[in-house]
């Protein structure tokens, strides 16, 4: 039998040729680093070749206070467990570099009170908005658009509310998350219940909204144009400009199933702003808890659309009634 099928060129084929260093960078831009290589599991998943890698002066440095940040978690954690790397990695997951405990508000408190957490955190936040900026430059000197960073600086956005929008407001870096992980987790818990159940804050249930949303737009766009790239449906931007069969396929099935169609560009932006509003309404959602309204359950039945508990009586132990009746 012929086969006429349009081949599908990352799944079936792996085209080989001479590596590609990429396009002449502007005067000012360092060079790029490693001698380019091929890896044909690699291959599989994305690109065969890897490097080179574009580090710059932002790229080092962030690189360097990153990995410095964890060191210094590792090392609190280490110290915790007696300097026994057996048991540190035994307990990795139980294990945390708190922040300072609330009596220090926001003064600076001894190393081993929460200052090694200052540090750490300071040190990582520095490093996550010097990669920001990496990402906005790459971007810029490539001539592409800035949608890269702006999407990042979205989940930058609730990290900072995180560690440190929400505790300078509260008063105290006590407020912040822990670093670890499990601890992480126990302390998000935590925070829903001493908050009155997260569930009832708005903007939580408009973040899942769109976390899910993303997930559900994710899976619909990725099996769309897997089910047309026999068609060429993968060449997705030439399909915006040049339609043909696999676009107006993939149009036509939403338009039946649905009734309704993204383009080709349109769902790009869908999915880039569900993306983005999962942390940014998230962030929101943070920076209002305890500073604004300090018990969503009572805030939802405040505003009907969460039912009060019925009022209980009083329940006597009857074992303190007995006090002082000798058996
Ligand atoms: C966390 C921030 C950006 C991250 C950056 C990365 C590095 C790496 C490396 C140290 C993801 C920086 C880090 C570069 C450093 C090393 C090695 C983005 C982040 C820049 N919730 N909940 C959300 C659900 C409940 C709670 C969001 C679901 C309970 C709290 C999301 C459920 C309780 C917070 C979400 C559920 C609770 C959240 C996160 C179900 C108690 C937040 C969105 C079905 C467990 C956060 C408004 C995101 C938030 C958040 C989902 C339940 C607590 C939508 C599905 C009721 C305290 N929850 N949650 O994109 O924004 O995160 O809340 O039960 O702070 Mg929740």
């Amino acid at each position: 039998m012929l086969i006429t099928e349009y081949q599908n060129l990352f799944t079936r084929v792996q085209a080989t040729g001479p590596a590609q260093d990429g396009i002449e960078l502007p005067a000012g831009n360092s060079p790029r680093t490693g001698t380019p290589f091929f890896v044909h599991l690699f291959g599989r998943l994305g690109n065969a070749q890897l490097g080179p890698i574009y580090l710059g002066g932002l790229g080092v440095a962030s690189l360097i206070l990153g990995m410095l940040s964890i060191n210094i978690m590792g090392f609190n954690m280490l110290a915790q467990v007696n300097w026994s790397p057996i048991e540190f990695i035994r307990q990795l997951p139980w294990l945390a570099l708190e922040p300072p405990p609330p009596g220090y508000g926001l003064k600076l408190p001894p190393m081993n009170q929460g200052g090694w957490w200052l540090l750490s955190g300071g040190l990582l936040t520095i490093s996550i908005l010097l990669w920001w900026a990496r990402t906005y430059r790459r971007a810029r000197a490539l001539g592409m658009g800035t949608h890269i960073a702006w999407a990042f600086a979205a989940a930058i956005w609730l990290f900072l509310v995180l560690g440190f929008f929400r505790p300078v407001l509260m008063g105290s870096w006590g407020e912040a998350v822990p670093f670890g992980i499990f601890p992480h987790l126990d302390w998000t818990a935590a925070f829903s219940l001493r908050y009155g159940n997260l569930f009832y804050n708005p903007f939580h249930a408009l973040s899942i909204a769109f976390l899910y949303g993303s997930v559900l737009l994710f899976a619909m766009h990725g099996a769309t144009i897997l089910a047309v790239s026999r068609y060429g449906g993968d060449r997705e931007i030439d399909q915006i400009v040049d339609r043909g069969t696999a676009s107006e396929r993939a149009a036509l099935f939403w338009r039946w199933t649905m009734g309704f169609n993204a383009t080709m560009e349109s769902i790009h932006r869908w999915a880039w702003w569900f993306a983005v509003l999962t942390p940014l309404t998230g962030g929101i959602g943070i920076l209002l808890t305890g500073t604004v309204v300090d018990n969503w359950y009572l805030w939802a039945v405040k505003h009907g659309f969460a039912t009060p508990y019925p009022a209980v009586p009083v329940i006597v132990d009857p074992a303190t009634l007995l006090q002082g009746v000798k058996p």
